[in-house]
């Protein structure tokens, strides 16, 4: 760890830390609204623009973090356990290290992934939220929700936002130690709003987004346009959702992922995650929207594409698109 990462572990944690306990904690999934592309902070992780997410209710991760009584770490996911050398294994220890900080106090981490293998989703955004939360209440850490979120941007960025249900806004920050760059909730409960994750690739992704961003940080003309736009987005986005103006949260939301990925195709060499499949269902949304259909587009760094909508437009979702998987972000499962 970099010294000016242990700085912030340092100021937020207590000196030494008491021998685990079992503890559980679950996290959502999360797609941007707004996008997070860019840092201004390799090592502290830290964005050049704020984004806002919508959570994905029961799609997530649950991660139970206890003592491991044959003094090694142990790793589990999706009821396998993991060696020693797997990239997955290599990532939990390395951001449980951050919390132990050179004490000898081996865990047992059980981590259950409720994300269906079909919706061709990443997991790292809730894996870190539900791992963070499960770390804390292992140690007995008494943390104020921020600082969760402060901490969880160490394992990826997009996990700053999945400590809760529903919109949540990660600030950028302006201080250099970003110790004012972390998520919040918003109060907004749009109980009608619905997801689609419409899944047309099942190939592995062609490059991670760590990778990519910084690809396209180095080598994209476009890019310079990027921070200001996806900040000015960010908050138009947050107003359409406080005004419950569904068109013109929908009309951002897509504009600014398209923009995003406008950024990646003009890097060089090219970025693009996006499929002759991505920009088929864009078109046919397209027409169905001059058709009526008040429905809009968000795509990350995968070919899939995520269409977000109100309840009364469902049937014509389905109808539309029948390989889609619909999520109730406000349904009961966003409760627990
Ligand atoms: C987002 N993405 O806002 C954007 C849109 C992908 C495209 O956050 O390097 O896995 O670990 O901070 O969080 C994915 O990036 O990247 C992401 P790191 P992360 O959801």
């Amino acid at each position: 760890m970099t010294d000016r990462a242990r700085a912030i572990f340092d100021a937020v944690l207590p000196a030494r830390l008491p021998e685990p306990v079992a503890f559980s904690a679950a996290a959502p999934s999360n797609i941007a609204l707004s996008k997070y592309w860019g840092k201004r902070d390799a090592r502290l992780n830290l964005p050049l623009n704020s984004s806002l997410s919508i959570s994905l209710a029961e799609w997530g991760t649950t991660t139970r973090v206890g003592p491991a009584y044959d003094g090694t770490d142990a790793v589990w996911l999706n009821g396998a356990r993991l060696g020693p050398e797997t990239g997955f294994t290599r990532k939990v220890v390395a951001f449980a290290d951050r919390f132990r900080r050179g004490q000898t106090l081996p865990l047992h981490v059980v981590t259950e992934n409720t994300i269906p293998t079909a919706a061709g989703l990443a997991s790292s955004a809730s894996g870190f939220a539900a791992l963070t939360r499960a770390l804390a209440g292992s140690f007995g850490l008494d943390l104020a929700e921020d600082r969760l979120s402060m901490l969880a941007r160490f394992g990826s960025g997009s996990a700053t936002r999945s400590l809760w249900h529903g919109f949540v806004r990660w600030e950028r920050g302006a201080r250099a130690d970003g110790s004012d760059s972390f998520a919040r909730p918003l109060p907004e409960i749009w109980p009608e709003f619905r997801i689609a994750i419409i899944r047309v690739d099942t190939g592995p992704k062609s490059r991670s987004s760590r990778d990519g961003m910084g690809h396209t940080v180095a080598t994209s003309p476009l890019f310079g346009q990027w921070p200001a736009q996806a900040e000015a987005d960010c908050t138009a986005i947050e107003a359409a959702i406080r005004d419950r103006d569904f068109p013109r949260l929908g009309a951002l939301a897509e504009a600014n992922a398209l923009a995003m990925h406008a950024t990646m195709i003009a890097a060089r060499p090219a970025l693009c995650y996006l499929k002759p499949e991505s920009w088929q269902v864009l078109g046919r949304l397209r027409a169905a929207r001059q058709d009526g259909l008040e429905a809009y587009a968000t795509m990350d760094a995968g070919a899939n594409v995520k269409l977000i909508f109100l309840e009364d437009s469902t049937p014509r979702i389905a109808e539309l698109f029948p390989e889609a998987v619909i999520v109730e972000p406000f349904g009961a499962a966003a409760t627990v």
